[in-house]
This record gives structure tokens, C-alpha cells and sequence, in this order.
């Protein structure tokens, strides 16, 4: 019962996660998710679209969940061929437009998972911005289709911490 509640609070704050911005309206998060990983998976990751409506660059410089016991800013690089991941500082996204955060490219990276993940759990996430505001959102667990992608989307698991 109590679960249910906080379940159905966390489903609320994904259904409207504007309300705490509607002063400014710069940021906004789109379609947040976080991917389905194997039960004893060491790490997974965070995806979403941020648009910025404002006139000035944001920059996203650090994420926190309770999913996880850390939480790193992450992008892939091609390295020779081979596709890597690599910790950022800050990911930014520019004035009047929008970063997306997917699979091969810039991601949240949720490390040392606190447990298993299941499909449509919902991942709490909080963003700081440089411009000092914070989000919170709450990501759904989905199940990613690798869709004859191979390399890019799938190294996620054999990467070392
Ligand atoms: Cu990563």
C-alpha cells in the first residue's frame, strides 16, 4: 500500500515535471528513461531529452539517484573504431535548443545499483544546472532494443568502473 503511493507520487512527478520550473520555463525534460539491465548488471544507464528555451546556454553538471551509489555524467567517444565511454564534467545544452541523452552518446551513468532493476520500476533522478535550479524526475526502467545496433549500444555492460 504504501509502496503503491509512493509509486503513484513518482508517476505524478514524471507526468509533470515542469511544475517547479514554471516560473522560469528554461528547461525542460523530456521522455526520461532508464535502461533494463540483467539482475546482477553492475551499472546501467539514464536517458532523456533536455530543451532549453532559455537565451543563454545551460549546462547540466551533476546528476543524483538513490538507485544507485554513484552517479557520473558520461559520453561516448570513438576511439580508433572502437566506441568508449568517458566520464564529463557538465554536459551542455544550448540556447533555444536541446541535448538528447541516448544510447551511444551522452548518458547518466547509475553505478553500483542499490537493486535489481525491473521493467516500468520507476529510477528518481535529481539535475543540477549551473544556473543553480534542480530537477527532479523519475525515470521508468525500459527495455532497450538493440535493433541491429550492435557496438554502440550494447558495451555498456562490458565497461570497467
Ligand atoms: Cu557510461
Amino acid at each position: 500500500m504504501k509502496h503503491s503511493t509512493i509509486r503513484r507520487a513518482l508517476l505524478l512527478a514524471a507526468a509533470f515535471p515542469l511544475l517547479s520550473f514554471a516560473a522560469d520555463g528554461a528547461l525542460r525534460i523530456d521522455d526520461p528513461y532508464v535502461r533494463l539491465v540483467p539482475p546482477n548488471a553492475p551499472a546501467s544507464a539514464a536517458f532523456m531529452v533536455i530543451s532549453n528555451s532559455g537565451s543563454t546556454e545551460r549546462q547540466l553538471l551533476k546528476a543524483q539517484s538513490p538507485a544507485a551509489k554513484s552517479v557520473e555524467l558520461h559520453t561516448h567517444i570513438n576511439d580508433h573504431g572502437v566506441m568508449k565511454m568517458r566520464q564529463v564534467d557538465r554536459i551542455a545544452i544550448k540556447a533555444n535548443g536541446q541535448t538528447e541523452l541516448k544510447p551511444g552518446s551522452y548518458h547518466i551513468m547509475l553505478i553500483d545499483l542499490a537493486q535489481a532493476l525491473n521493467e516500468g520500476d520507476s529510477v528518481p533522478l535529481t539535475l543540477s544546472f549551473d544556473d543553480g535550479s534542480t530537477q527532479q524526475i523519475s525515470a521508468p526502467v525500459r527495455r532497450i532494443q538493440a535493433a541491429g545496433a550492435p557496438a554502440p549500444a550494447m558495451d555498456h555492460g562490458a565497461m570497467k568502473h
